[in-house]
């Protein structure tokens, strides 16, 4: 049994992770029109991730015999001035989702909903996860330089990093 207020505040982080979804998407296409396959490969991957987050979210408020209604989701931006820029947005972001999850962590212990703040403790370890990837990518960034002649060996790096967090995850499910 969940409350209205937490059935509405986990269908508001259903919308977060459909926005962060959506949002990678668009990462993923402005790296594509760069040239930048790895960084691609890495944001559509992301991408899928967030969905499956989300739906997570959602079988459990169903499950909860709650309601969980389908986002409507706005769309996000589309232009990026370079690779760190798109990286920093994602880190910022993620630091916005993992502020979300710690508050419905807080709601679910201000209501005494065990059930819920025992789901959340998945988030609280996915947020520590995604935030200490995007700094590793961006201190990467940062050694390998962002002169016309880095991209390439940025593009490099962040496939390589992306085939490691794939086995990471295929190993994890098998
Ligand atoms: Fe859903 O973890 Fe990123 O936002």
């Amino acid at each position: 049994m969940i409350s209205d207020k937490m059935e509405q505040a986990l269908n508001q982080q259903i919308e977060k992770e459909a926005y962060a979804s959506f949002l990678y998407l668009a990462m993923a296409s402005w790296c594509e029109q760069q040239g930048l396959s790895g960084c691609a490969q890495f944001f559509f991957r992301q991408s899928d991730e967030e969905r499956m987050h989300m739906l997570k979210i959602f079988h459990y408020v169903n499950e909860m015999d709650r309601f969980a209604l389908t986002p409507a989701v706005a769309q996000p931006p589309h232009e990026y001035e370079s690779v760190r820029q798109v990286f920093e947005r994602t880190l910022a972001h993620e630091m916005e989702v993992t502020q979300a999850i710690y508050d419905l962590v807080e709601l679910a212990r201000a209501e005494k909903d065990h059930a819920t703040e025992h789901f959340l403790q998945w988030y609280v370890e996915e947020q520590r996860e995604e935030e200490g990837l995007m700094r590793m990518i961006l201190d990467r960034i940062k050694l390998i330089g962002e002169g016309p002649q880095s991209l390439y060996f940025i593009d490099k790096e962040v496939e390589a990093i992306n085939a490691a967090v794939q086995a990471n995850e295929q190993e994890q499910e098998a």
